[in-house]
């Protein structure tokens, strides 16, 4: 290997080290993620662009440069060049988006077993810079990550607490400096973003299939080059408060970092009827010997379980609701058993109330022992779970939303303004939705089975267009799947392409995740192949984001072997242990790439992260709760509409086993005038229709309506009455006999030459 005389010291020592590690371990692949600067920066890329075994991913700020770089164009496949036009040093927004949406999909595609990343002084780093990197850059290689750093003497403060934060995130605590409220994206890190997945798709399926993809091709060309003259280079001054001593930082405290709830008292409630129920005494019993035998207790804070109180339970539920389960255990059995038919997917049992107040209880002790600082992150080993107990009944095996009163105990007794609950149980927790849907302090993201409203709890309160009410719009967000059989590849695009993005921007004070692993691999009920591994990955990603405090608290999963490996790896996570890297195809399958896309159009306009095309209406803490009033939000530019229509034909592609629907909750037959989706322009009778459309729309001749996936009046779509839909009749309010299945408050129009 020739080293070039232009090579810096820093280049050229990560050169020889990624040769050496080729030249020992012949198979190995390398990632090497280059923040370098503008002086050579091809250095890298001529040294590997003929070795397949090394990626090397060059991020620079080009601010001299004008116009798009044509490095940016990709000269090579295993070199992806992202040049930005502008000077994104200060902003941890621009940087975390880039890696999340661009560099870590390619990067879990590629599968390296080595992580090289190299930064160059030049660049004014903001002070996570180096912690946030490690953070994200770690488990993909089960922690083989090296860190090659240029200090400069001159930026010693940023970069000391960069480094010292970097150290501490390597050691398995990930470290969260106080973050500045995300600044918007910048356009130009928006344009080159899209650029290079447009110019990279070719080498990349994580690319091509990414929820952005279909507006990265239909934008071709028409992107102008945006260079506003407020983007003035700036230069950093480091604040007081930055002025840290290395012992001083928080990293550095002793005393263990994970606190631990379980009670085997939690294991008294029982169906007494069916021994075979799914949601038995042992689930809790089996998680809590599995992280005994991998040496897990012993290295967490022990936590007493406790009863919630009727005070902190009265925040979320009604006290009809309370009153009823402590009346529960005065019952015989008898009446139990026949009480159990008021509800949906319910079994009863004296000692249910007790249960259920202690699984509420031990979330809130976690809570408050992580918001004393006492320890960084919570896991609770608790049943029977909650999230699809509501404010006023239980339901799905639930009966207090221990999670949701949790949420509202760490907004009202520990003031919080930010609280994530990420529910990543196979089912929708329609119970946490309702309770938070108008609240914007608490921002809930679920990753569900939907089927098209026919998987349990059966309501099309899960589709994707549910993104909350009033204040709180944006900070309701629904992934459904419409089908079983997803796995790490459709969980693992869900966190890079939404979660994470968003979860970032919304930087929680808290994250409280409903860990059900029904997802998980051999779960009777889910249909899905979520390894225990992936679990664990997605509970290291939420340790990076916000304040990094993480709860896991258990909801359901049914497969005793697969629940206890599930909760073992999420708690290694926590730990700070390497995971096992993600092995096996990463690409998701063509319907989870239709769910992202549409999840992606309904909350573009609420997140900045996940709107790299511009298309931001308001942004969620300024936007008041007059989106749906304010008539001017809902006529888009033709563009958006080119967008709108982009992602709706892709919806339609997938089409050819499952129309899109809304299934009636009561009748769940597939009638063709059942289908209620109709109401806003996006049904369409049949597949055949579908054809005809599509067809239409690629010879450009005709006039098309398309739905837009923010429609205000979706939420008002009702099941049609009697099941069928005449569409001759005349309109009953004006009498027009043209077509009046659409919403024409918000179709767009889109005339075709
Ligand atoms: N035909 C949780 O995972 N299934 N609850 C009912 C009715 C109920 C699941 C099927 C599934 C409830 C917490
Ligand atoms: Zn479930």
């Amino acid at each position: 290997m020739a080293l070039t005389e232009a090579m810096d010291g820093l280049h050229s020592g990560v050169a020889l080290a990624v040769h050496s590690v080729l030249s020992i371990h012949s198979k190995a692949r390398v990632v090497v993620v280059d923040f370098g600067n503008c002086v050579e920066p091809e250095i890298l890329d001529h040294l590997f662009s003929h070795e397949p075994r090394v990626l090397v991913l060059s991020v620079r700020q080009c601010q001299y440069a004008s116009g798009s770089t044509s490095r940016n164009k990709g000269r090579y496949s295993n070199v992806l060049s992202v040049d930005i036009n502008c000077n994104i040093a200060e902003s941890s927004h621009d940087y975390l988006t880039l890696v999340h949406q661009l560099l870590l999909p390619v990067i879990y595609e590629f599968g390296p077993q080595m992580v090289v990343m190299t930064a160059a002084c030049e660049w004014n780093i903001y002070p996570a810079f180096l912690p946030n990197m490690a953070g994200l850059f770690l488990p993909v290689t089960s922690d083989r990550l090296v860190m090659a750093v240029e200090i400069d003497q001159q930026r010693s403060i940023v970069v000391n607490e960069g480094i010292v934060g970097a150290l501490s995130t390597l050691l398995g605590r990930p470290y969260h400096p106080k973050m500045s409220q995300s600044e918007s994206l910048r356009p130009e890190v928006c344009q080159t973003i899209l650029e290079v997945m447009k110019a990279q798709q070719g080498n990349w399926k994580s690319l091509r299939y990414h929820a952005l993809a279909s507006l990265v091709t239909s934008s071709t060309g028409k992107q102008e080059s945006l260079l506003p003259s407020h983007l003035q280079q700036q230069t950093i001054k480091p604040q007081e408060d930055a002025l840290l001593k290395p012992k001083e930082l928080e990293c550095f405290k002793e005393g263990q970092s994970v606190c631990l709830v379980y009670s085997e008292a939690m294991k008294e409630h029982l169906n007494y009827a069916d021994s075979t129920h799914p949601e038995c005494p042992d689930r809790i019993s089996c998680i809590f010997e599995q992280l005994c035998n991998f040496g897990i207790v012993e290295r967490c804070q022990r936590l007493k379980a406790r009863e919630a109180t009727l005070q902190e339970l009265e925040r979320v539920h009604s006290s009809r609701h309370i009153k009823f389960m402590s009346g529960l255990q005065a019952l015989k059995p008898s009446e139990l058993h026949h009480l159990e038919n008021s509800f949906d997917s319910i079994y009863l049992h004296r000692r249910t109330n007790r249960c259920a107040l202690l699984a509420a209880g031990s979330i809130l002790t976690a809570v408050d022992c992580v918001m004393s600082g006492s320890c960084q992150h919570g896991v609770a080993v608790v049943r029977p779970p909650g999230h699809h107990a509501e404010r006023n009944n239980p339901c799905g095996f639930c009966f207090y939303n221990s999670v949701g009163v949790a949420a509202q105990h760490a907004v009202t007794s520990h003031h919080l303004q930010r609280v994530l609950v990420l529910d990543w149980d196979v089912h929708h927790g329609n119970g946490t939705q309702h309770m938070f849907e108008s609240d914007p302090r608490v921002l809930y993201i679920s990753i569900h089975r939907y089927d098209n409203g026919r998987f349990f709890p059966g309501s099309a309160d899960a589709n994707y267009n549910r993104v909350g009410l009033k204040k709180g719009k944006g900070f309701n967000i629904n992934i459904p799947w419409n089908k079983g059989g997803m796995g790490d590849a459709e969980y693992l695009a869900a966190f890079l392409e939404v979660v994470l993005p968003v979860a970032t921007e919304f930087n929680p004070q808290l994250v409280l995740i409903s860990a059900g692993f029904d997802a998980a691999v051999g779960d009777p009920l889910g249909g899905c192949n979520v390894t225990p591994e992936c679990y664990g990955h997605m509970t290291k990603f939420l340790t990076c984001v916000g304040d990094g405090r993480v709860i896991v608290a258990l909801e359901g999963g049914y497969n005793l072997t697969s629940i206890s490996y599930c909760m073992t790896l999420c708690a290694k996570a926590l730990l700070g242990d390497p995971l096992p890297c993600l092995s096996g195809n990463l690409t998701p399958c063509q319907s989870a790439v239709d769910s992202l896309i549409s999840v992606v159009g309904a909350h573009c306009k609420f997140w900045s992260s996940l709107n790299l095309k511009g298309k931001m209406v308001e942004s969620p803490r300024k936007q008041a709760s007059s989106i749906s009033t304010q008539r001017s939000i809902s006529s888009p530019t033709s563009s958006q509409a080119v967008d709108e229509l982009a992602a709706s034909l892709s919806q339609v592609s997938m089409a050819e086993a499952t129309p899109r629907k809304i299934q009636d909750e009561e009748k769940k037959e597939e009638a063709p005038g059942g289908e209620l989706e109709g109401a806003c322009g996006g049904g369409h009778e049949d597949s055949a229709t579908t054809l005809i459309l599509s067809d239409c729309l690629g010879a450009q001749e005709l006039y098309a309506v398309v739905p837009v996936s923010w429609c205000p009046h979706l939420e008002e779509v009702q099941p049609v009455p009697d099941g069928t839909l005449n569409t001759s009749s005349a309109c009953e309010e004006c009498y027009d006999t043209s077509e009046n299945w659409c919403c024409l408050t918000c179709v767009v129009w889109e005339v075709c030459i």
